[in-house]
C-alpha cells in the first residue's frame, strides 16, 4: 500500500477506481475527469450497466486510459454519520477490491471516494480505506499492490500519516 499524489487519469495500472454517481453516467470530480480522459465509448459501455447501488461497484474497460479497467464504485453522500455513511464507504472499498480480484488484478489504484462533492470528512475516509484494503490483503487473491490516489497535498499527508501509524 502507497499513497501518492496524482492525477488518478495518468496511472499506468491494471484498474483505478471511479467515485461515481448511482448514474454511472459521469458527473464532475474525479468522475468528471476519468470520463473525460477515458473517451466517449466510456460512456457507451456504462449506459449497458443499469447504474449502480451505493457502496456496490462495477467494472468497465479504461479506453483512451493507460489503466486497462475501470472499477467504478458510488460512495455515500456524507449525512452527519447517522444514514450508514461508515458502513457504505467500507463496502464500496471491499467489492472495488473483490471485482479486481475477481479479474485477476496485480495493481488498482483508488481515489479518495466521497472526501470531494459528497463531504465525507477525510480523515475518517483515509481510516476506512486503509482498514478495509488491509483486511482484504489478509485473504488470498490476485491483488498485490494498491495506491491511494490523492489530489492534494493535505490528503497525502492524511494518508501518510495512517500508513506510517502500521
Ligand atoms: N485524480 C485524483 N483525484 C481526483 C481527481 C483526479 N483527476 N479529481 C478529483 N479528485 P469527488 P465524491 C479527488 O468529488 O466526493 C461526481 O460528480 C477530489 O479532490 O470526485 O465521491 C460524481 O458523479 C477528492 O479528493 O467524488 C458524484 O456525483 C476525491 O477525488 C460525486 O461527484 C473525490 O471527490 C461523487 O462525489
Amino acid at each position: 500500500m502507497e499513497a501518492i499524489k496524482a492525477n488518478i487519469t495518468t496511472l499506468e495500472v491494471d484498474a483505478i477506481v471511479n467515485a461515481a454517481n448511482n448514474s454511472l453516467m459521469g458527473g464532475g470530480g474525479v468522475d468528471g475527469a476519468i470520463h473525460r480522459a477515458a473517451g466517449m465509448e466510456l460512456a457507451q459501455e456504462c449506459l449497458l450497466l443499469g447504474g449502480c447501488e451505493t457502496g456496490q461497484a462495477k467494472m468497465t474497460k479504461g479506453y483512451r486510459l493507460p489503466a486497462k479497467y475501470i472499477i467504478h464504485t458510488v460512495g455515500p453522500v456524507w449525512q452527519g454519520g447517522h444514514a450508514d455513511e461508515v458502513a457504505l464507504l467500507q463496502s464500496c472499498y471491499r467489492n472495488s477490491l473483490q471485482l479486481a480480484s475477481q479479474a485477476g488484478l496485480k495493481n488498482i489504484a483508488f481515489p479518495c471516494i466521497s472526501t470531494g462533492l459528497y463531504r465525507f470528512p477525510i480523515q475518517e475516509a483515509a481510516q476506512i480505506a486503509v482498514t478495509q484494503v488491509r483486511e482484504f490483503m489478509k485473504q488470498k487473491s490476485s491483488v498485490i499492490q494498491v495506491v491511494f490516489c490523492c489530489f492534494s497535498d493535505g490528503d497525502l499527508g492524511i494518508y501518510e500519516g495512517i500508513l506510517n501509524k502500521g
